[in-house]
């Protein structure tokens, strides 16, 4: 967890970053590599229903999921099917550990700024100016953001044979188990 004068002193950092929906994906010629501590094509592609060879259910639990793992072959596209079986908000977030180590520390500004609570996600705040045009929204499509009860679809395709990994960015949630290796055979 982030103490107060670690918390503050980050905020300037990023809340440069914090825009990481529909500006930071769709800026053209987008080449700084920051977002999310790395491109997110480092984890792969959205992928199209149509190319899905198939599915795999995911059930959130407090704190870790199941499956535990997950093995992929480049080039496919998984349809998976996340449910959220536990009591508090979690995620399902496909990326680099770099990756799920920057998003950590965005999650962590939505929990501070009421975005996610315990148990419940305000989406009414997320497209709310934060101040100089910063919008916190979290609608990337490698991930979802579930409360308690509440099911969505994730379409990826892993085009790399690299070491990835799923994780809830909830603060808290990574430490405590809540993840898993995914392992992408060329
Ligand atoms: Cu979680």
């Amino acid at each position: 967890m982030f103490s107060t004068l670690q918390y503050s002193a980050a905020t300037l950092a990023l809340i440069a970053s914090i825009g990481l929906g529909a500006g930071a994906v769709t800026a053209a010629g987008d080449d700084d590599g920051h977002h999310h501590g790395g491109d997110m094509r480092m984890a792969g592609v959205p992928g199209h229903a149509d190319e899905a060879t198939r599915s795999i259910e995911i059930a959130m639990h407090d704190n870790y999921y199941e499956p535990e793992t997950i093995d992929a072959k480049a080039g496919e596209t998984i349809l998976f099917v996340i449910t959220n079986h536990g009591s508090v908000v979690h995620e399902f977030n496909i990326g680099t550990a770099a990756m799920h180590t920057a998003h950590q520390e965005e999650m962590a500004m939505m929990v501070d700024h009421g975005v996610i609570e315990i148990d419940r996600i305000n989406h009414d705040m997320m497209d709310k100016d934060m101040g100089g045009g910063h919008v916190m929204s979290h609608d990337d499509p490698n991930s979802a953001l579930l409360a308690p009860g509440e099911s969505a679809e994730v379409i990826w395709k892993f085009t790399e044979a690299r070491p990835l990994e799923f994780a809830c960015n909830i603060p808290g949630h990574y430490e405590s188990g809540m993840m898993g290796d995914i392992t992408v055979t060329p």
